[in-house]
């Protein structure tokens, strides 16, 4: 009876983490018109420096970025900074000042007017693309010196003069507060939030349902959750809902872990320890030992709470095998990100477009490391639903390689839908020999 019972749990457990490609707190209603969220892979829409007004330059490609099975964008912070136009977004100065006010040196953000802002979100809409805004909490800057009684001394914590009128901030809104002297950690020098002060917790939260209902953005990118508590994103995910994504940037799989419990588990982390593993594969040469990629990322113990990538505005490390890194994210479980420079500038598209293909065609269910050694990694996806698997070859010797494995099918044509490599059967037994080139990678589906 009890082994029953467990058999019965056993199954249950299963179907909850095959059945849902990622976690999604469901409490936006307008997400029902859009893709639904992990069907695609997200797009990181902007990169460092990127040129002025750069929101016009988004619009028109949103229909090209639907088409190619991205489901979801991700946007630079959107506020007002100290640096105006030279500022990336990550120094907020006026959280509702999202290029409408004329304050430092200019009405629009370096990315736009807030019209230019609207504009895009509801023409990605219209192509069922959700709209990521990245979230800045940590910290702010551009405000005026005042008298600390905190501190005893001057500190440039007055953001009482902001355009908007909303969200007026104070000494007593960042460390050290009466409420809090310090958290998790600062960044650079600027003033450093302190959520545990009631008013700026729930002045977040009404700015996040603002950024939700008023302006359209139906997704989070949390910037540096190192330096704050887990629980404002835990709040901000149980209040404001949708899907949202925290940076946190270290490589200790426990680490991220903990983040994500105390964050209840509402949201989803970077997979830093991944990005790492495939930038030592791609500086390696060949030396990198392709069977640590089996446990090197947070997918591997966490998938529905695990983005992945393996470049973004702030690192770009890969090149040598960087097609064959976009490959493994691409046909893993997680939420892959792709970075806009590969993507659109860089020479990555049409490669990206055919693995994002595979992905939603194929790539579904739970995997199995079929084989591995120093050169080579070899994956099934084991199936789920209309996609039947697939098995992804990873090669980073520099010989083409063969290898026998055993599969999920049994008398069947694999074709390698890069093209690289001849058909091969799987016998009756379920075992088949398949190849890939140096330094490069196949992906075998049945055909
Ligand atoms: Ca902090
Ligand atoms: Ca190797």
């Amino acid at each position: 009876m009890k082994h029953m019972k467990l058999k019965v749990l056993s199954f249950l457990v299963l179907f909850i983490m095959i059945g849902p490609s990622l976690h999604v707190t469901t409490l936006n209603s307008n997400a029902a018109t859009l893709k639904s969220l992990g069907s695609g892979v997200m797009l990181q829409s902007f990169y460092w420096d990127v040129p002025l007004d750069w929101y016009t330059q988004v619009t028109p490609k949103l229909s090209e970025i639907s088409a190619a099975g991205f489901d979801n964008i991700w946007l630079p912070p959107p506020s007002k900074t100290m640096n105006g136009r030279y500022s990336m977004g990550y120094d907020p100065y006026d959280y509702y000042d999202l290029g409408e006010y004329n304050q430092k040196g200019s009405i629009p953000t370096r990315f736009g007017t807030k019209q230019d802002l609207l504009t895009l979100i509801s023409t990605a809409k219209s192509y069922g693309l959700h709209v990521t805004a990245d979230i800045v909490m940590n910290h702010n800057s551009g405000g005026q010196s005042e008298w600390n009684p905190n501190t005893n001394s001057y500190t440039y914590t007055d953001f009482s003069g902001v355009a908007s009128g909303k969200f007026l901030r104070g000494y007593n809104d960042f460390h050290p507060s009466t409420y809090e002297a310090y958290d998790e950690g600062t960044f650079g020098g600027f003033p450093d939030l302190a959520h545990a002060n009631p008013y700026v917790r729930s002045q977040f939260l009404d700015w996040g349902l603002w950024l939700r209902d008023t302006i359209g953005f139906t997704d989070w990118r949390f910037d540096y959750v190192k330096g704050y508590h887990s629980w404002m994103v835990k709040d901000w995910m149980n209040t404001v809902g949708g899907y949202g994504v925290g940076e946190y940037w270290d490589t200790n799989k426990a680490t991220l872990q903990n983040w994500l419990s105390g964050a209840g588990w509402t949201a989803s982390v970077f997979d830093f320890p991944l990005y790492y593993a495939l930038r030592d594969m791609s500086e390696g040469n060949g030396y990198y030992n392709m069977a640590d990629l089996a446990t090197a990322g947070l997918i591997s113990t966490n998938p529905l709470n695990t983005a992945t990538f393996v470049a973004n505005h702030d690192t770009n490390e890969i090149f040598t095998m960087k097609e064959m890194a976009y490959a493994f994210i691409l046909l893993s479980e997680g939420y892959p990100t792709v970075f806009w420079r590969d993507y659109f500038d860089w020479g990555f598209k049409s490669a990206i477009n055919n693995l994002i293909s595979l992905r939603q065609g194929y790539a579904g269910g739970t995997t199995s490391t079929l084989y591995s050694d120093g050169d080579l990694y070899i994956m099934q996806r084991n199936g789920y639903g209309s996609q039947p698997g697939l098995i992804l070859m990873m090669n980073d010797g520099n010989t083409w390689k063969g290898e026998w494995v055993h599969t999920k099918w049994t008398d069947q044509l694999l074709t390698d839908g890069t093209g690289r490599a001849n058909s091969e059967w799987v016998d009756s037994n379920g075992w088949v020999e398949i190849w890939a080139p140096p330094q490069s990678y196949t992906v075998w589906i049945p055909s």
